[in-house]
C-alpha cells in the first residue's frame, strides 16, 4: 500500500515542490486549495491530474484553514498518514497590516488543524512549517535551544504554532514535529518577497523593460537556502522514529545588499545604478540577523544542503530571464510588500 499525504499550502512554494517529491516516492497526494477569484494553481499546474483520469495520485480538495469543521471533515475523508501543514500567511511585511488576520490563518489554524486530527480520530504524523522568523531578536547562529523573541505579527503567530505543536505532542501524544526553516528560496518564490523580487527586476532591467527596482532595507542578513532542498528536510522528519524539532539553513549568511551584487552581475549589471530607497517597504520591527545552526539536523536526518547563495542567485536569475524570453512574466506592477 503506497502513503498518503495531506498538504495545506500545496499551492505555494514550497507546497509544490513537496508535492512532487512525494509523488516522486509514490505517494497518493492530497492538497488543499483555497477559493480564489483568480487561478492561483500555477506551480502545480504541471502535475495536475482531472477528475477524469481513473487513477488519481495528487487531488486537490477546496477548503480554507479558517474553516475547521472543513479540516474535520477533509481528514475525515483522506485519512492520510502524512499531514504538512504549510498554508499561511507568509509575508512578514503584510502581517503588520493585516495582523488579526495573520494570527488567524498562521496561527490559530495550527491547533485548527491539530484538533481536527483529534476529532477525525485518524493515525497519522504531522509537520508545522515553523519559521526563523521566531527568533527575531536573539542573535546567530540560532539552533533548536536558542530563545523566541519574535518581530512581527507573522513571527508571533509561528510561535504560537510552533508552541501548539510541541504541547498537541506532549499531551495527547501526537506524533507532531516543527520544522524551523530559514529563508528558502527558488524560480517559484513568491514576486514580494526580496529574492524574488531582486531576481525578476533583474531580467527585467537587462531587457530593457523596468527602470530601477525600489527596496526598503538592504544590511538585514539572511541565511538563504534552496526550497527543493529544504522541503527534503520536512519529509525526513515525519520518518524519524520520534517526533522532534529540527533547525533548517544553510548556515551562511548574506545581506539583501550581497545578493543584489551576485544577482545583478550575473547579468554584467551594477546594481547601484538602479536600485532606489522606498522607507515603505521597511518594517515596523525588523530582524536584524538570522543564521542557523543545522548541525541537528545534519546528524538525525543526514541532510545536508548543497546550494548556497551564489548559485541560488544564479538559478534565480536565469530562470526569469527565461520567463520572460517565453513572455510568461507579468506586467511591471509595483505591490507594496
Ligand atoms: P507561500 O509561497 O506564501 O505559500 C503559502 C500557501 O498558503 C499558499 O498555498 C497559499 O494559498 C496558502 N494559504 C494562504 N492562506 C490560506 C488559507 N486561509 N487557507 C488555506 N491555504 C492558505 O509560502 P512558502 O514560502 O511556500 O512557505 C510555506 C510555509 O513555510 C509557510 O507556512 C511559511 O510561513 C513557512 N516558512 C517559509 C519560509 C521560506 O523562507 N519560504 C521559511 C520558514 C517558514 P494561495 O496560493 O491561494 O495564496
Ligand atoms: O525579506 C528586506 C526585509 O520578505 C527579507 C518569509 O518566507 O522568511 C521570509 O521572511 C529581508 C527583510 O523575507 C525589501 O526588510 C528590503 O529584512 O524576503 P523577505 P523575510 O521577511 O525574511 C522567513 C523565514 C519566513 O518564515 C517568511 O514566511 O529583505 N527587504 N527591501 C525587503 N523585503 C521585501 N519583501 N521587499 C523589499 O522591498
Amino acid at each position: 500500500m503506497s502513503k498518503s499525504a495531506f498538504i495545506t499550502g500545496v499551492t505555494g512554494q514550497d507546497g509544490s515542490y513537496l508535492a512532487e517529491l512525494l509523488l516522486s516516492k509514490g505517494y497518493t497526494v492530497h492538497g488543499l486549495l483555497r477559493r480564489s477569484s483568480s487561478f492561483n494553481t500555477e506551480r502545480i499546474d504541471h502535475i495536475y491530474q482531472g477528475p477524469e483520469e481513473a487513477q488519481r495520485s495528487f487531488i486537490l480538495h477546496y477548503g480554507d484553514l479558517s474553516d475547521g469543521v472543513a479540516l474535520v471533515n477533509l481528514l475525515r475523508d483522506v485519512r492520510p498518514d502524512e499531514i504538512y501543514n504549510l498554508g499561511a500567511q507568509s509575508h512578514v511585511r503584510v502581517s503588520f497590516s493585516t495582523p488579526l488576520y495573520t494570527s488567524d490563518v498562521t496561527g490559530l489554524s495550527t491547533v485548527r488543524l491539530l484538533e481536527a486530527v483529534r476529532a477525525s480520530g485518524i493515525d497519522t504524523r504531522l509537520y508545522q512549517a515553523s519559521s526563523s522568523e521566531m527568533f527575531g531578536t536573539s542573535p546567530p547562529p540560532q539552533n533548536e535551544k536558542t530563545p523566541f523573541h519574535p518581530r512581527s505579527p507573522y513571527g508571533c503567530a509561528k510561535a504560537f504554532g510552533y508552541w501548539t505543536t510541541v504541547n498537541y505532542r506532549e499531551a495527547y501524544g501526537l506524533f507532531a514535529v516543527n520544522g524551523i526553516l530559514f529563508n528558502h528560496e527558488s524560480p517559484r518564490r513568491g514576486e514580494t518577497f526580496v529574492t524574488r523580487k531582486i531576481s525578476r527586476a533583474v531580467a527585467r532591467i537587462k531587457a530593457g523593460l523596468q527602470d530601477c527596482l525600489y527596496l526598503g532595507n538592504l544590511n538585514a542578513v539572511r541565511d538563504w537556502g534552496y526550497a527543493p532542498e529544504y522541503v527534503e528536510a520536512m519529509w525526513r522528519m515525519l520518518q524519524c522514529n520520534e517526533p522532534d524539532d529540527y533547525v533548517v539553513a544553510t548556515g551562511e549568511a548574506a545581506t539583501v545588499k550581497q545578493f543584489l551584487e551576485l544577482a545583478f552581475s550575473h547579468v554584467d549589471l551594477d546594481w547601484t545604478e538602479f536600485v532606489r530607497y522606498d522607507p515603505s517597504y521597511e518594517r515596523p520591527s525588523e530582524v536584524n540577523a538570522l543564521i542557523g545552526d543545522a548541525s541537528k539536523a545534519q546528524e538525525k536526518l543526514s541532510w545536508k544542503p548543497s546550494v548556497r547563495v551564489q548559485e541560488l542567485a544564479r538559478i534565480m536569475v536565469d530562470a526569469d530571464v527565461a520567463l520572460l524570453a517565453a513572455g510568461l512574466s507579468g506586467q511591471n506592477v509595483r505591490v507594496s510588500a
